[in-house]
């Protein structure tokens, strides 16, 4: 079986998942094959240049004329193109693969679930951080219970690209486009990572309490002489209570002067506690029961979770190696008929909690996620 994929987007996450579907012939030998069938986009003459370099058969310049087309759709473009076309090709019947956050808003996100719930096809939104080895070990350790009670949760997210009042205005700083800033850009990365991470011991997160700053209003057009109004924030953070009474403390900023892409999660549980940073993504910080000290383990052993595919033990992976590993699930899930994780569903809920946090920062109260 072949499945054609058709790509919408072909910058920054079209680079991403182009490299993973023609890494995955060569380290994933029992992933079904995938095309890289057509890449869409509407600058005729940027998408024949991406679609060479990034080894696509063809082009489209609109999306209606592909998504009934091809076996998957991936949906990699900006946020406020995520809902039409997704839906579009879910009602379609074709299987649909969106980048993070599911929408700008939270009633985009709720049609979007509710098409993929209607379609009963395989749904996923890419939250490529689950697929980090140490993450996936990490998962395995706390669903065995060597954390024990969930007390603790804490996730930070920082980027330092904005920091600059003369870095130029993009999509990101746009509510229409984007929806939030940091929040639903890099907040939806932390919500999505301890939701898997915790969900089954903690549950989900229940009551938020929000706070949202734009420390920049406007920023100049690159190539004019024009400024735009910056309509989202530059930074987030909240307090969270789980159902099963363990408290959040969650963080993003662009202005994180001097962090470019650190992403760490904290956990501490009634037996141990753990600590992850995307910065050594090949190490876990592990505190047993009974030891004085945090161990660091490098989670490169051949039976680590998906390392077997790529090098001896201690030969590390990176950033890219998530996108491999959440394509071979995505695609295994739909040769396989099977159900793949995180999907619209899971997407959904992340935007539930982006809301609220969004909700209580205007209320000035915290909020009860419905
Ligand atoms: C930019 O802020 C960005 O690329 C996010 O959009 C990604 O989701 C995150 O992984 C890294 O930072």
């Amino acid at each position: 079986m072949t499945l054609e994929v058709g790509v919408l987007g072909y910058r920054f996450m079209g680079k991403a998942h182009a490299n993973a579907l023609a890494r995955l012939p060569m380290f994933f030998p029992d992933a079904p094959d995938a095309e890289r069938s057509v890449l869409i986009g509407r600058d005729e003459a940027a998408l024949t240049e991406a679609a060479d370099r990034l080894g696509f058969e063809s082009i489209a310049t609109d999306w209606r004329d592909v998504v009934d087309e091809v076996d998957v759709f991936y949906n990699l473009g900006p946020n406020h193109v995520h809902p039409e076309p997704s839906i579009a090709a879910l009602e379609a019947g074709t299987p649909v693969f969106c980048e993070k956050p599911l929408a700008p808003t939270l009633e985009e996100a709720e049609r979007m679930a509710d098409a993929a719930r209607e379609a009963g096809v395989v749904n996923g939104c890419a939250f490529n951080y689950r697929f980090v080895p140490a993450i996936r070990y990490a998962k395995r350790l706390l669903d065995d219970g060597e954390l024990g009670e969930i007390h603790h949760v804490r996730g930070r997210y920082l980027q330092d690209w904005l920091v600059d009042p003369d870095a130029p205005w993009s999509w990101r700083n746009d509510e229409e486009m984007a929806g939030s800033g940091a929040l639903g850009d890099l907040g939806a990365h932390t919500v999505d990572l301890l939701r898997f991470l915790v969900g089954d011991l903690a549950g989900e997160m229940e009551r938020v309490s929000g706070h949202l700053q734009t420390f920049v209003e406007e920023r100049p057009v690159e190539g004019s002489d024009e400024t735009r109004p910056v309509t989202v924030d530059d930074a987030y953070s909240a307090q969270v209570a789980f159902e099963n009474g363990a408290m959040g403390t969650l963080e993003a900023s662009r202005f994180a002067n001097g962090h470019k892409n650190d992403h760490t999660i904290e956990i501490q549980g009634s037996k141990g506690s753990l600590k992850f940073s995307l910065e050594r993504l090949n190490e876990l910080e592990l505190l047993r029961e009974g030891d004085r000290g945090y161990q660091t383990i490098l989670v490169t052993d051949a039976d680590d979770p998906y390392v077997d595919h790529w090098w001896p033990p201690g030969h590390v992976v990176g950033w890219e190696h998530t996108f491999v590993h959440e394509n071979y699930e995505f695609l295994s899930a739909i040769a396989d008929d099977g159900e793949f994780a995180p999907s619209f569903e899971d997407g959904l809920a992340a935007q539930r909690v982006l809301a609220a946090i969004e909700e209580s920062d205007e209320r000035g109260e915290w909020v009860t996620i419905e």
